[in-house]
C-alpha cells in the first residue's frame, strides 16, 4: 500500500510530457457514419443521446460507466470464474479487495451501484426521514425518495457556480447540515450521503479536512456517514495534489484513511473498478450488513454473488487492485485535463476547476439565449452528434428531474452538458477531434435553437425522453 518503486515520466523528468501506463494490446474498429445518416439517426432517437444506437457514434463520451477497458490480469480473472451458486471462491477474492483497500467489514455484491443505492436507502430510511447529501445524483436521490426520504443538498455554494475555482467544491457545507439539524432533528437524519467525487458538479473532489470535520460533526448528533465510493480514486487524486500533508501519500493509502471517517459505501464497480459490470455495497455496523443481505436475496441474488457472475467478481477483484494505482488514476485525470485545456484555450465555457471524470461544458454560457425550459444542455448534445457523431450527456434540467411534491421541473443552477471519458480507451488523437468538434458548434452557436420535450417517462426521464427541434 506504500507508493509503488516505479515513477511516471512526469515524476522523473519533471516538465516533461506524460504518457498512459499501458499500451495497446486488442483494438475495436470505430467510424464516423455520414451527416445526412447522423442527421437521421439523431431524430429517429429523439435527440437523446441516450437513444442512439452506439454503431452510429463514434467517439462514446456519453459515461464512463462500464465503458473502460479491462486489462489482460483481468481477462484472464475473467477464465478463472468460479460458476457456483454459492460461496464461489471469487466472491472472497472481492470480499478481501473491499476489506484491503476501503476498510469496511462488510460486503455485499450486487449487479451495479443502484442495485446497492435499493439496499442501502431502504435498509436505513424510514418514510419522512431527511437525507442531506452534497448534490443529488439522480439514481442515489431517487431511490432515497422511493424509500420514503426526502434529500436536502448541502454542498458548498461555490459548486453551483460553474466558474468557482474553489479546489474543493464537492464539500460538505456543516452551517447548511447544522440548520438541517436544527429544522428536523437529528433523529429524522439516517445519514449523511456522501459523494466523492461529485458528478452532478463536474467530478469535484471532497477534502480530506471536510470528511474528518463532518464525522466529528456527525458523531456529536449520531449521524451516520455513508459514501459513494464510486470515483473516490479520482477523490483522493485530488487530494494527493492538493491538500497539505497528502503529497507524499499514495493514492490507496489515501483512500483508507477517507473511508475510515464513514460508516459504509456504496460502489459503482463500472467507473473506478475498471469493470463493464457491477457494483457493491460495503459497511461497518453488522446489523446493516444483515437488513441488506436479507433483501440481497430478494432483488440481486444471493449475498456471495449479488447478481455477478463469479469472473465478473474475479475481474471487479483485480481491478480495485489495479485502478487504484498511482499512475493509473494520474492518466486517466490527466487525459480529462487535456481536453479540457484544449478548450479552455479556445474559450469556450466549461465546469472549472476540470474534474475527475469528465468535461462538463456550460450550455447557459454557451447557449445563452436558449432558455432552460428550452433545455440548452440536451441541444449541444444533440449539436455536437450532429456535428461529428460525438455523443455526450445531458446534465441539467432534464437530469433534474420534476419536483415530487409540485409536479414543476426542477430547474438547476448547472445546466451542463458532459463528456465522459471512458478509463483507458481513447488516445489523445480522439481528445483533438472531440474538442475541434466541440469548437466547430460552439462557432455556430448563434444559428442554434432549442428543443421541445414530446414524451416524458415518470422516472430518471433523461434515459428515456425524446425531442423535437424548435
Ligand atoms: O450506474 P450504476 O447503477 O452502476 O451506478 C449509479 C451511480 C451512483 N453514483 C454515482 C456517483 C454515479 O455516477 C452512478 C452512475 N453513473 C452513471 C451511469 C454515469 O453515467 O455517471
Amino acid at each position: 500500500m506504500s507508493k509503488p518503486h516505479y515513477q511516471t515520466m512526469g515524476q522523473q523528468f519533471g516538465r516533461r510530457s506524460w504518457a498512459e501506463p499501458w499500451k495497446i494490446k486488442m483494438v475495436e474498429p470505430i467510424r464516423m457514419i455520414s451527416r445526412e445518416a447522423r442527421e437521421q439517426a439523431a431524430a429517429e432517437a429523439g435527440y437523446n443521446t441516450f437513444l442512439l444506437r452506439s454503431e452510429d457514434v463514434y467517439i462514446d463520451l456519453l459515461t464512463d460507466s462500464g465503458t473502460s477497458a479491462m486489462s489482460d490480469r483481468q481477462w484472464a480473472g475473467i477464465m478463472l470464474g468460479d460458476e457456483a451458486y454459492a460461496g464461489s471462491r471469487n466472491f472472497y477474492h472481492l470480499e478481501e479487495a473491499i476489506q484491503t483497500y476501503y476498510g469496511y467489514k462488510y460486503v455485499i455484491p450486487t449487479h451495479q451501484g443502484r442495485g446497492a443505492e435499493h439496499l442501502i436507502s431502504q435498509a436505513v430510511i424510514q418514510k419522512g426521514d431527511f437525507i442531506p447529501g452534497n448534490m443529488y445524483f439522480t439514481t442515489t436521490r431517487l431511490h432515497q425518495e422511493l424509500a420514503g426520504g426526502t434529500f436536502v443538498d448541502v454542498i458548498i455554494d461555490e459548486a453551483h457556480d460553474p466558474t468557482s475555482q474553489h479546489p474543493f467544491k464537492g464539500n460538505v457545507n456543516l452551517d447548511k447540515l447544522q440548520a438541517l439539524v436544527d429544522r428536523v432533528g437529528a433523529e429524522n437524519i439516517p445519514y449523511v450521503s456522501l459523494a466523492g467525487t461529485v458528478n452532478m458538479a463536474g467530478g469535484q473532489p471532497v477534502s480530506m479536512a471536510n470528511v474528518k470535520a463532518l464525522r466529528e460533526f456527525c458523531d456529536r448528533h449520531g449521524i451516520r456517514i455513508y459514501l459513494d465510493a464510486t470515483r473516490m480514486y479520482e477523490n483522493c487524486f485530488f487530494i494527493q495534489e492538493r491538500e497539505e500533508g497528502y503529497g507524499d501519500k499514495s493514492i490507496a493509502e489515501i483512500l483508507k484513511e477517507f473511508c475510515s471517517y464513514t460508516d459504509g459505501a456504496w460502489m459503482s464497480a463500472k467507473k473506478d473498478n475498471l469493470v463493464n459490470i457491477g457494483g457493491w455495497l460495503a459497511v461497518n455496523h453488522a446489523d446493516v450488513a444483515e437488513k441488506a443481505r436479507n433483501m440481497v436475496v430478494v432483488y440481486e441474488g444471493l449475498h456471495t454473488y449479488g447478481g455477478m457472475a463469479g469472473r465478473d467478481m474475479e475481474a471487479l477483484a483485480i481491478g480495485i487492485a489495479e485502478g487504484v494505482q498511482d499512475d493509473q488514476v494520474a492518466a486517466r485525470v490527466r487525459q480529462v485535463r487535456y481536453l479540457g485545456k484544449l478548450l479552455l484555450d479556445w474559450g469556450i465555457p466549461i465546469v472549472e476547476p476540470i474534474g475527475g471524470h469528465a468535461i462538463f461544458l456550460d450550455a447557459k454560457r454557451f447557449y445563452p439565449h436558449i432558455p432552460q425550459d428550452q433545455f440548452p444542455s440536451q441541444t449541444l448534445a444533440a449539436q455536437l452528434y450532429l456535428d461529428s457523431g460525438v455523443r455526450s450527456m445531458e446534465r441539467g434540467i432534464v437530469s433534474a428531474g420534476r419536483d415530487p411534491k409540485t409536479g414543476d421541473h426542477r430547474y438547476p443552477a448547472l445546466e451542463l452538458t458532459r463528456l465522459t471519458i471512458p478509463r483507458r480507451v481513447y488516445t489523445q488523437a480522439h481528445m483533438d477531434v472531440v474538442a475541434e468538434s466541440i469548437k466547430a458548434v460552439y462557432d455556430q452557436r448563434e444559428q442554434t435553437r432549442g428543443l421541445k420535450m414530446v414524451y416524458e417517462p415518470e422516472y430518471l426521464r433523461f434515459f428515456q425522453a425524446r425531442f423535437e427541434m424548435l
